[in-house]
């Protein structure tokens, strides 16, 4: 065991009263002899089955004898993609019958089942319908074409574009691992777009790689780089209302769709952080994206045209892509999509959602989430995130009235809409484990399971995961679902005090406070990030009603996020009764505690979990233990030498940065004590 095959590992079932009843009902399959995902859907149960049930469970292609798995399609009023799982008789025979609203629906039906099987669910009252939320369930790939993943902590690209159009078993088990959560597509390469993606020895290599994916149901997608008409095609502008452009742009997606017929569609970067776009020319985000999304409408193509803006300024970054956008609803053509980011800054480990969702009701709109932990601890720290996105699909903008949550608008539901849903920067790279860090592949898998249904809970989602990839005993299960469901809350007691956000360096990863003052305004008297409408730059405005006034207000203001709201004395009382330095304290201190049980209850496990996982694991959480306690130091040390108030509740030791000198907090009382290098440690 080395975690390369994810969650789909498919062992001997162990409970030998399951096992009897799975190798009752289970004995064939029966499908039509197709290729496509009906096809894949069939090779993989009688595989699946055939390693979890220790017997040959071989593909037939008609009822022929006990014990038929029966996989077949039916329109459906739920949908191409949606399901059924049920008993039944067919041609006379009592069968387990997964019925897909089409060949897709089918494959999802099919790793249900498995999901079923390998999480050790009795078969004997089944009865499941399902259907996917969001349209549109992608990863994005941060990729680039030399094999360096941009934000990637796991190795380089799983893609190997420089083999290409070899493939290799990790492009299946990569389509395999998409599909059994439901992702419907992916898009292969960096938002920072290299041009060369598109050219045509690109598509060339490309093709056979579509063609894996599509026997999956996954859609390839490409990012584009919004001067590829300059870069490729050697005209002397991108303007996309200059005919030229117009007409490289028609040529080119042709071209594409020739290549790939089925291709789903573009992303887009475009006027942010360097990356070029209309805005140089004097036009709008809605006149670029129109430019793709005309070129690709005769195709089927779509295109998604990212949100994210911002110039570089602390002061003004939560309100830009707001200020940018919401003017231009209702300019966008409807093969066009904006994709919004979870949050008005840029994945930190808590943010309000993103004041864009609710405010573009005449715009197809899709949500942008960071699979890979580029701000929450990379592939070092376990941070789970499911609760993290649970949040932002549950918060109810009242855009139109209570109840209009993200998840509602993301979906299309809200405003009758049929493009939206969800992309993940994922955290895949060629690492065997594929996520560096064993338990981080918790959030690859949840992310999927989410945006086939937002509604599902935490618990079950982890759960689940966790027997998939370590087994059903009862106490690994505990213990691993456990580690993973407290997880985020602990990063964000030791790393995020009340909503602050950017308290890293360039890598963002090591603390470091000192380094983006601007974000968290700590000065003598006190911290936080004024975004008030009376007082601040007039953030809290951009929600609705009742959103707006709770923002507003400081009373009213969640704890959680009062810091990236309001910036308030250091004595400021929190709904719990605590000061906020207080809890700053406390929350830090708290939190790295925490990390040093989750390192030992991992420990519990040695013997229970094969080795390499095992120990993989217990080196990762050593090296939590050591970070989270940098950052209780980093954050604790920096707020006492900003307030000068001490902890009311424990004695420590802050050393000055120039480590001449140590600020020992004892007893409630402060004692300056100066340290010689050489008997510093004596001191402590
Ligand atoms: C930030 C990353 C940067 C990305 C950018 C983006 O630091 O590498 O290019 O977002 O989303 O999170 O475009």
């Amino acid at each position: 065991e080395d975690g390369s095959r994810l969650w789909l590992r498919y062992p001997l079932v162990a409970d030998r009263r399951l096992l009897d009843e799975y190798r009752r009902d289970l004995r064939y399959v029966v499908a039509p002899d197709t290729d496509g995902p009906l096809g894949s859907a069939a090779g993989e149960l009688s595989r699946a089955l055939t390693s979890l049930l220790g017997r040959d469970v071989p593909i037939r292609r008609k009822v022929d004898g006990a014990g038929p798995l029966v996989l077949r399609t039916a329109a459906s009023d739920a949908g191409p993609e949606s399901y059924t799982l049920r008993r039944g008789r067919v041609d006379g025979t009592a069968a387990v019958i997964i019925t897909g609203g089409a060949d897709r629906g089918a494959l999802y039906g099919a790793f249900h089942l498995l999901r079923l099987v390998q999480t050790h669910v009795t078969l004997d009252r089944l009865d499941v319908a399902e259907r996917p939320r969001n349209p549109l369930r992608l990863a994005n790939h941060w990729d680039n074409l030399d094999g360096s993943v941009e934000r990637g902590y796991a190795g380089r690209s799983v893609f190997g574009f420089a083999e290409l159009p070899e493939l290799t078993e990790r492009h299946s088990t990569y389509a395999r691992a998409l599909a059994s959560v439901g992702l419907n597509g992916t898009v292969i390469n960096n938002v920072n777009a290299n041009a060369q993606f598109i050219a045509p020895e690109m598509l060339f290599k490309l093709q056979p790689l579509a063609a894996l994916l599509r026997g999956w149901g996954i859609s390839l997608y490409l990012s584009l780089n919004f001067a590829s008409p300059m870069i490729l095609g050697g005209l002397t502008t991108a303007d996309p209302f200059d005919a030229g452009v117009k007409d490289w742009w028609r040529t080119k997606i042709t071209e594409i769709y020739r290549a790939i017929p089925d291709l789903g569609g573009f992303l887009v970067k475009a006027d942010s952080e360097g990356q070029p776009g209309p805005i140089s020319y004097g036009r709008t985000h809605a006149d670029g994206a129109n430019l793709i999304a005309e070129a690709a409408a005769p195709h089927g193509g779509i295109v998604m045209w990212r949100a994210f803006v911002h110039d570089f300024n602390a002061l003004e970054w939560s309100n830009k892509a707001y200020e940018t956008f919401k003017p231009l609803d209702g300019k966008f053509a409807d093969n066009a999509i904006v994709q919004i980011k979870n949050g008005p800054i840029d994945f930190q480990v808590r943010e309000p959602a993103h004041p864009l969702f609710g405010a573009l009701p005449n715009t197809n709109a899709m949500m942008e989430l960071q699979v890979t932990q580029e701000y929450t601890g990379q592939s070092t720290h376990l941070c789970y995130l499911v609760p993290q996105w649970q949040e932002v699909y549950g918060f109810d903008t009242h855009a139109e009235g209570s109840g209009t949550t993200v998840a509602k608008i993301i979906s299309g539901r809200t405003y009758g809409r049929e493009l939206g849903g969800v992309a993940g920067v994922m955290n895949l790279g060629d690492d065997t484990d594929w996520t560096r860090h064993q338990l981080a592949a918790a959030n690859t898998h949840g992310y999927g399971r989410l945006a086939w249904n937002p509604g599902l809970k935490a618990r079950d989602i982890a759960e689940e995961w966790t027997r998939q990839t370590f087994g059903n005993d009862q106490r690994e299960v505990a213990v691993i679902t456990g580690l993973l469901l407290g997880s985020w809350q602990t990063y964000l007691d030791y790393t995020n005090p009340l909503g602050v956000s950017f308290l890293i360096k360039g890598d963002h990863f090591t603390p470091s406070p000192q380094t983006n003052t601007g974000w968290h305004q700590a000065d003598a008297e006190g911290t936080g990030f004024d975004r008030t409408v009376a007082t601040g730059n007039g953030f809290t405005g951009f929600y609705h009603r009742p959103v707006s006034d709770r923002f507003e207000n400081l009373s009213d203001c969640p704890d959680e996020l009062l810091l990236f709201l309001h910036h308030v004395p250091y004595g400021h009382r929190l709904k719990s009764g605590k000061t906020v330095i207080q809890h700053v304290y406390d929350s830090h201190f708290d939190g790295a505690a925490e990390v040093g049980r989750m390192r030992d209850r991992w420990r519990e496990l040695r013997g229970r979990i094969d080795a390499k996982r095992w120990a993989d694991t217990a080196e990762r959480f050593d090296r939590h233990r050591e970070q989270a306690i940098l950052w209780r130091d980093t954050i604790a040390g920096y707020y006492f030498a900003a307030s000068r108030v001490l902890d009311e509740r424990r004695s420590w030791v802050q050393v000055t940065p120039t480590g001449n000198a140590a600020i020992c907090l004892i007893g409630g009382r402060e004692n300056l004590v100066r340290l010689s290098l050489a008997n510093a440690s004596a001191a402590e």
